[in-house]
């Protein structure tokens, strides 16, 4: 369905990726109309500016009646599709675009896309920070935090951009060159009707894609295996556990990158992001990036000097022999699962947040297996609770402030203690930045 770009644009979502849609289709010189759920003054305050010129706004999201006068709706990721009269936009001929959508069909140069429930944000800023030192102009972004339509209107040859099952959920035309899936699991529940739902919208990274381009796999993970015959494009896998022909797969201590004939070798005590998720993480980044006609220097260069991101297991603080660590980006279950078997020692976990429906029984057995205890904030905690009761010594607090105190009488010599929420920050913060912020400073204030 194309566009009808005689009538009004109804942006959905007045947002990052709204505002940025809304100013680029209005600088095209369309009439543009921008929805929102939340009043103006409440949108213009947590925008920290007020909407773009020539921009109309309106509270609520469109009605049935409206679809007649739309020529395109653009719709933010953070918004269901579902919420949209979808039968009256469909009977009225008016495509629904995502974001990411919008901003493919700008972008002048060609896409690498990364999704995955866990590791996206890291593998994006690695193969960014590679194609950086290799092309001149490349774009970095996507959910990661710059939305990818404010790329349009430049010249870039590449775009490396993190995707996610909400902007995957609304593509039409979006087409990478080369796409990663990392692995799947469960997240979001309180959006998608099922896993099925996830692992669909997921899957649709690879939907667009043929013979001449790059998918690169968690050979690992089986629920990627199970659909990866959906996928056209070339695959290149990677492995933790197993030798690949081609792909890329951890022996011994290096990760082996095998394509067309062509072998080279990488020293895993090169990366300075601990853990084996950053073994995997290192490997994607190294298929995506060789396929990319990045050097096997360059490649190396940037897995050996990048210190990793802030509130992905990053280190805090030690104090009296044990070790702080902030993963505060840990929203979902699988994150947390990561976190935890990437630490030797005994853990004392932080955990808890906004409830997003998901089923919490996975982390009792690494628990009960790693754990000295664990302290549960936040709208959550109830039903982390109930369904981790008796993995390992529970406790509740009322705020993060109070979950660090505990955490630290509860900690002994040689422990870590992690704050990986498994859950969104959104009952108690504005961001998992913000949480994370928070975390460091109680860390901080301990007495020493
Ligand atoms: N809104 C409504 N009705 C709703 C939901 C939201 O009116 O039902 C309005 C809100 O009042 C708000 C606006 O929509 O004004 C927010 O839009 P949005 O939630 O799509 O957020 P953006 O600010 O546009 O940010 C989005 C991504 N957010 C989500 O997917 C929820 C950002 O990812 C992304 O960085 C940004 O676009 C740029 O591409 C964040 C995220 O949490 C980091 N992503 C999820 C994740 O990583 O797990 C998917």
């Amino acid at each position: 369905m194309e566009a009808n770009l005689d009538k009004s644009t109804f942006v959905i979502g007045a947002g990052g990726s709204g505002v940025a849609s809304a100013e680029l289709l209005r600088g095209e010189g369309r009439e543009v109309t921008l929805f929102d759920e939340r009043a103006l003054e409440a949108v213009e305050r947590s925008l920290g500016r007020r909407l773009p010129d020539g921009v109309a706004f309106r509270r609520g999201l469109p009605s049935a009646e409206d679809a007649a006068h739309a020529g395109l709706v653009v719709l933010s990721p953070g918004i269901p599709p579902g919420k949209l009269p979808l039968a009256a936009l469909r009977a009225a001929s008016v495509p629904v675009w995502g974001e990411l959508e919008l901003g493919f069909r700008r972008f002048s140069g060609r896409v690498t896309a990364v999704a995955g429930t866990n590791g996206k944000s890291t593998v994006t800023t690695l193969i960014g920070m590679m194609a950086q030192r290799a092309f001149p102009r490349v774009f970095v972004g996507g959910n990661l935090g710059t939305p990818f339509v404010s790329a349009s209107g430049a010249e870039y040859e590449w775009g490396v951009v993190e995707v996610s099952s909400f902007q995957l959920e609304t593509i039409d035309a979006f087409h990478p060159a080369v796409a990663l899936l990392l692995n799947i699991t469960e997240d979001h529940s309180d959006r998608y009707s099922g896993f099925a739902a996830y692992a669909g919208a997921k899957m649709a990274v690879f939907r667009n894609q043929g013979t001449g381009d790059t998918a690169v796999i968690n050979a690992d993970d089986p629920e990627i295996a199970a659909r990866a015959a959906l996928i056209r494009a070339d695959i290149l896998p990677f492995s933790l556990v197993r030798e690949l022909q081609q792909g890329v797969f951890l022996s011994g201590d290096e990760m082996v990158y095998r394509d067309g004939g062509r072998e080279e070798r990488y020293p895993r005590a090169i990366l300075r992001i601990p853990g084996t998720q950053n073994v995997e993480n290192a490997m994607a980044a190294i298929a995506a990036a060789r396929r990319m006609g990045i050097s096997e220097g360059v490649v190396r260069e940037v897995l050996s000097t990048f210190p990793g991101l802030p509130h992905r297991v990053e280190f805090v603080r030690s104090l009296r022999g044990v070790s702080w660590y902030n993963d505060s980006k840990g929203t979902n279950v699988g994150a947390v699962l990561k976190a935890l078997e990437g630490f030797p020692e005994t853990v004392v976990l932080i955990a808890g947040g906004k409830d997003k429906g998901v089923d919490f029984r996975p982390l009792r057995e690494a628990l009960s297996r790693k754990a000295r205890g664990a302290i549960l904030i936040g709208e959550a905690r109830g039903r982390m609770q109930a369904e981790l009761a008796g993995a390992a010594p529970l406790a509740t607090a009322d705020t993060l402030e109070d979950a660090v105190r505990a955490a630290s009488a509860m900690a002994m010599p040689g422990d870590v203690v992690v704050f990986s929420p498994a859950c969104s920050s959104f009952d108690m913060f504005r961001n998992f930045e913000e949480r994370g912020e928070a975390f460091r400073d109680a860390v901080r204030g301990l007495p020493e």
